[in-house]
């Protein structure tokens, strides 16, 4: 057994058993390649390299994500189980934590990042798209992360937030480092827990009352506590959730989205032509190479799926991706088509944990799309592409580009 943290028990005899590690770096930087093996043997399967079970197919996936009775998140929505290893930060009161909990400080975060917050910030964010796809057209040739997707949500997020401004380059080390720490450890998480010491120290810091502005949605948190919905500490913790959730995962959302409109010119092509098609097009993206790759739950009973059955606390590794990208489920699989219907994709998850911050994902990458697709004819990869490991989220490192201005 490679892990120490998953004690999963020996072999079930009904399950498939496969012995591919989905956080080995070559699986991590190409996921693809590997998901029918992990879907085609059953609806259920055992990764012998953490002795834990797994789903990869869009139903059992989907199902699993609905039920959150049976599939826990209060005991970490990483290989680590909670109930017998001690998390390496004080668990998130949002994602991993089940009802009643979770309903209270659901409702808190929803109220703080409302529909009328984002319809406020629009404008300002609009702006700011549209100012940096001007320089970067102006350029012509640019890192379409380094350059773009790194820079346009540290132009809008934090602000909307109420950070401070001295060490905003600490959320994205931060970051990696949280998504990093939901597999197991491995290299890359001792790594960037190496990488990430002083961020976390910054991070905390910008999570506290006396550091965020008055207007903003960390503040925001605060207020609900000043009017009994939380503690004061909760309220800290529960900012700690927009600084760990809100960046990397947009950053590396754009990338894909750019990253596969280079790869399917007619596609660029169909949505210069009709921008009404921006929305699905960055649908498609979390569909087609979903930026949250997967997420564990851990079982509170036995459960049957197939015909199969996972006994109680057990943990289960979903694949989201895979999900995404199951022939069961969806026409061609893997072409990426802005045209097609991508309902009920599980991208964000699903169910009561569904992103939170979806709204705001889904603005930044259709102001930025839009801003680009606005000013270039053209955008054609220009470099290698390189890839970034890490446990979760399926990274984008570097994407030269060059673009023509629009005619
Ligand atoms: C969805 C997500 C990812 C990472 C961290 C958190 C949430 C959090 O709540 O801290």
């Amino acid at each position: 057994m490679k892990n120490a943290e998953a004690k999963g028990g020996i072999a079930p005899l009904d399950v498939p058993i496969i012995d591919i590690d989905p956080f080995a770096t070559e699986f991590l930087l190409d996921p693809y390649p590997n998901h029918d093996a992990l879907r085609d043997p059953g609806p259920v399967v055992w990764l012998s390299q953490y002795e834990i079970y797994a789903m990869a197919r869009f139903e059992e996936v989907r199902s699993a994500l609905l039920d959150h009775e049976t599939f826990l998140s209060g005991r970490g929505v990483g290989l680590s189980d909670f109930a017998k290893q001690e998390p390496w930060r004080p668990p998130s009161l949002l994602l991993e934590a089940d009802p009643p909990l979770h309903e209270r400080t659901r409702a808190i975060m929803q109220s703080v990042v409302s529909p009328a917050s984002l319809k406020r910030l629009e404008p300002v964010w609009k702006l700011r798209a549209e100012s940096l796809a001007d320089d970067l057209v102006t350029r012509g040739r640019f890192d379409a992360v380094a350059d773009l997707s790194e820079v346009y949500p540290m132009l809008v997020f934090p602000d909307a937030v109420g950070l401070m401004e001295d060490g905003r380059e600490h959320l994205l080390v931060y970051a990696a480092t949280v998504f990093n720490a939901f597999g197991p450890q491995n290299d890359l998480l001792a790594e960037s827990l190496v990488a990430a010491r002083d961020a976390a120290v910054w991070v905390a810091r910008a999570c506290k009352r006396e550091n965020l502005c008055k207007s903003g949605w960390g503040m925001g948190v605060y207020e609900a506590a000043d009017s009994g919905a939380c503690t004061p500490e909760e309220a800290e913790r529960l900012v700690r959730s927009l600084l760990s959730a809100g960046v990397d995962t947009t950053v590396n959302g754009i990338a894909t989205t750019i990253h596969a409109l280079t790869q399917f010119p007619d596609q660029w092509k169909k949505l210069r032509d009709n921008p009404r098609l921006v929305r699905r097009a960055v649908e498609e993206s979390l569909r087609w190479d979903s930026t949250v790759q997967t997420f564990f739950r851990t079982t509170s009973r036995d459960v049957r799926i197939g015909g199969v059955v996972i006994p109680e606390h057990s943990k289960v590794l979903l694949f989201l991706g895979a999900a995404n990208r199951d022939p069961r489920k969806w026409d061609r699989p893997d072409a990426f088509d802005i045209a097609r219907s991508t309902s009920g994709h599980v991208g964000f998850g699903a169910g009561i944990h569904q992103c939170l911050g979806q709204m705001i994902a889904r603005l930044e990458s259709q102001l930025i799309l839009t801003a680009l697709m606005e000013r270039c004819g053209s955008i054609k990869i220009a470099g290698p592409v390189r890839r970034r490991a890490n446990n979760t989220l399926h990274a984008v490192e570097s994407l030269p580009v060059v673009v023509s201005p629009s005619s």
